[in-house]
């Protein structure tokens, strides 16, 4: 998710004491009741419409504009004329909620966070889907008192596996999401070293389950990619000498991990070298179809759109021979259904052309979202359940 927004109209009511929100703290969505005052040097960003945080610097309001061509005479193909295509491998839904309340930690379970429902797996699992991508929070998995290579929080610890567990005994894949945009208690995070052990630690929790899946980091943004290159990797690393030798492991680049972005973040300058001793790494991307590919607008730029933000990408995954996996993905519903619909449809039918993508995951199930969120798949009434599933979607399973 971008910050390209910067929070004004958003704003909920301040406290009367205007406590100050400390560093890469919440500072507005809806529903949010806190202080919109970020702490000094910090100002308040828009991230989506439930999430708005606390970023080092001033404001520079970006507006937003499009840099993609609204074109293309043909019509986009649908899942009928989508000849010659490899179907994904993994293919599901991000299950949010245990990383909610991120300004509150550890934060109480029922109020602060809650973990994904088993019948919200079920209904998935039931159509077919058979991947779950599953965000935490790390400070409350690895308490900052200890630091990211101290203990875990046993009970967090053990409500998350229970999950992940629940998940992978159905025979699906779960995705294990540490979801801090490379930041762990208020500081971007820097050690190589501290960040492998965290995951050999973690990990190591997991290396027995052969359907567990690790995510190395959601959407690492303002560092450089040589950056995030070099704590992906060094996680690969770790991951790899915890024993768990067999298991894919999902990298993600700078600036939002995005796929048109891929080119210009400086991700495929650096990316490109990725070494896996057990050679099973895809490298993850998020792609969102409103005019700045944040993902916080409901107008999707046009029905050709999926396909063309995917194509930079596809082209050098093919040329560095590597794997991709679209992480993050969700469309708009303002414009009418039928193009919208075709935007995903097209972009699905290019990416299962490709040969390259091995799976895609759709932004988000979960329990809390409200019933309104517009890109919302938690049964039995999020909207792309009604709306986009069975056009776009479940043709290609
Ligand atoms: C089908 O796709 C494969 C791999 O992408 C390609 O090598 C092959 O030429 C395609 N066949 C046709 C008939 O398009
Ligand atoms: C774990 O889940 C139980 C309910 O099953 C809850 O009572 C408990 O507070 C949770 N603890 C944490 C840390 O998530
Ligand atoms: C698309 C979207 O809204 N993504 C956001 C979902 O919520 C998390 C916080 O839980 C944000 O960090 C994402 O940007």
């Amino acid at each position: 998710m971008k910050n390209l927004l910067t929070l004004a109209t958003l704003a909920v009511a301040v406290s009367p004491a205007v406590a100050q929100v400390p560093v890469f703290g919440q500072c507005g969505g809806e529903d949010y009741t806190g202080s919109t005052v970020c702490a000094a040097g910090s100002t308040c960003v828009f991230e989506n419409p439930f999430f708005s945080q606390c970023i080092p610097g001033t404001a520079t309001a970006t507006t937003t504009t499009s840099t993609v061509a609204t074109t293309t005479s043909t019509a986009p193909p649908t899942s009928s004329s989508c000849a010659n295509r490899t179907k994904f491998k993994f293919f599901g839904v991000n299950e949010s909620g245990a990383e909610f309340g991120s300004a509150t930690i550890p934060g109480t379970w029922g109020i602060d966070f809650i973990f994904p429902a088993p019948s919200s797996i079920d209904y998935f699992v039931g159509q077919g889907f058979n991947f779950f991508r599953v965000p935490f929070q790390m400070e409350r998995m690895v308490p900052p008192a200890g630091g990211m290579t101290g203990p875990f929080s046993e009970a967090y610890l053990a409500n998350y596996t229970a999950i992940i567990n629940y998940i992978t005994s159905k025979g699906a894949f779960a995705a294990i999401d540490p979801h801090n945009f490379m930041i762990y208690n208020g500081a971007e995070i820097s050690s190589t070293s501290d960040f492998q052990t965290f995951w050999t630690n973690l990990a190591g929790q997991f290396k027995s389950n052969p359907n567990v899946i690790f995510d190395v980091m959601n959407e690492p943004n303002t560092i450089p990619a040589s950056t995030a290159f070099a704590l992906n990797q060094a996680a690969v690393n770790g991951i790899r000498a915890s024993g768990a030798t067999t298991q894919l492991i999902l990298v993600e680049g700078t600036a939002w991990t995005g796929a048109w972005t891929w080119v210009s973040s400086g991700n495929s300058a650096v990316f490109g070298a990725i070494k896996d001793p057990n050679n099973n790494v895809a490298i993850e991307m998020h792609q969102y179809l409103d005019s700045d590919g944040s993902g916080t607008s409901d107008v999707c730029v046009s029905s050709t759109i999926g396909a063309e933000r995917l194509a930079d990408a596809t082209a050098w995954l093919q040329a560095n021979n590597l794997k991709g996996f679209l992480g993050e993905r969700s469309v708009q519903e303002a414009m009418q259904i039928a193009s919208v619909s075709a935007a995903v449809s097209g972009a699905m039918c290019a990416m299962q052309q490709s040969g390259v993508w091995i799976g895609a995951s759709w932004w988000a199930a979960g329990p809390w979202w409200p019933s309104n969120y517009f890109t919302l798949i938690e049964p039995p009434n999020g909207i792309i359940i009604q709306e986009m599933l069975p056009q776009a979607l479940l043709p290609y399973l």
